[in-house]
């Protein structure tokens, strides 16, 4: 089934010359609680501030390792510090939590959210100028562990990829707002909602040699006439199964090739987008927003995206 026809479809047929009558990002939060749009407008900030350092700063290696034991590039270093700053200047962040750090860091004692992002997801792409992106959730709450995605209060993440988009949820469907050349967010698309469709993007194939369930539903995939879409950055590629309204991103496991993606910095805030988007999520045994905090390390097998597709790849792995 198709998403049915939404305002979504007029916005795209706007000529570029009407942008400045759409609704920028500052309005469409008029009605959010005020402390909550202060967090939000943060991390719009913090993503025109990344979106000029991508496009002009060096791939060079930081010389670091991060909590994972992973290699940070400078750009990963110089967006996890525009982020806190940001955070920090919004003063009603307590707790705010990165996938660049190894712990979080309290910011404001009387501030009522915590926070926790991936500053630059799939920054190794940046090289070979694929699109990349930022992923955060907002939790009203003072800290992170022991909660689960259910507590989220907003989640969302900008592209920079030929556009640079910043979609955003709060406890409705996600919009996608543009960045115009004035520095303004310009909401482009109203409302992000997933359907089914026979589009699949798969994640760590490596897991089939050993994993002969995600073998079978890769041929599965293979044999009924699917789309393969995948990029190798989980932002833009839950981004396509949002604004193309269906398809599936997986990235099980298997013993030698674990699912390595973080439930706080990438999965739960995805999850939730792709749950209000009308989607469905799965860790194999539950909605990815059930999952209980008990980490920030914690890694999570996960699927998103159209709700048949989700409960396929259930059947399939669930042995
Ligand atoms: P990162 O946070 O270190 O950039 O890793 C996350 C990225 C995702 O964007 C992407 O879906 C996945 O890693 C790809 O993993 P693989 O290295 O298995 O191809
Ligand atoms: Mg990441």
């Amino acid at each position: 089934m198709k998403p049915p026809f939404t305002f979504r479809r007029i916005l795209y047929s706007f000529p570029i010359i009407l942008y400045p009558f759409l609704v920028n990002l500052t309005e469409f939060l008029a009605k959010t609680e005020p402390n909550l749009q202060k967090v939000i407008l943060a991390f719009a900030e913090s993503a025109k501030q990344i979106d000029s350092e991508i496009r002009t700063h060096s791939t060079d290696k930081a010389g670091t390792k991060n909590e994972f034991g992973e290699e940070q590039l400078a750009l990963d270093v110089a967006a996890d510090k525009i982020i806190f700053a940001e955070l920090e200047k919004s003063g009603v962040v307590a707790t705010a939590a990165s996938e660049e750090q190894s712990e979080e860091k309290a910011l404001n004692p009387d501030g009522e959210f915590s926070t926790a992002c991936d500053p630059l997801d799939g920054s190794s792409l940046v090289d070979v100028n694929l699109a990349v992106g930022t992923i955060f959730g907002i939790w009203k709450s003072k800290k992170l562990i022991g909660e689960t995605g259910r507590g989220l209060v907003a989640a969302g993440y900008a592209v920079y990829g030929p556009r640079t988009t910043f979609i955003i949820a709060i406890d409705s469907a996600p919009a996608e707002f543009t960045l115009q050349e004035n520095g303004e967010w310009k909401l482009t698309i109203e409302k992000m909602e997933i359907g089914e469709g026979k589009m699949f993007s798969p994640g760590n194939l490596r897991a089939c040699a050993e994993n002969k369930e995600y073998l079978a539903l890769l041929d599965f995939w293979a044999e009924n006439g699917y789309q393969l879409r995948y990029s190798g950055g989980m932002v833009p590629d839950i981004h396509q199964i949002l604004v193309k309204g269906k398809g599936i991103f997986s990235y099980p496991g298997s013993e030698s090739c674990p699912a390595k993606l973080r439930l706080v910095y990438e999965c739960a805030p995805l999850a939730y987008l792709v749950e209000h988007a009308g989607g469905a999520s799965s860790d194999l045994e539950k909605s990815i927003l059930d999952q209980e905090i008990q980490s920030l390390e914690q890694r999570t097998v996960v699927a998103l995206g159209s709700q048949e597709e989700v409960e396929r790849f259930e059947k399939f792995l669930t042995v």
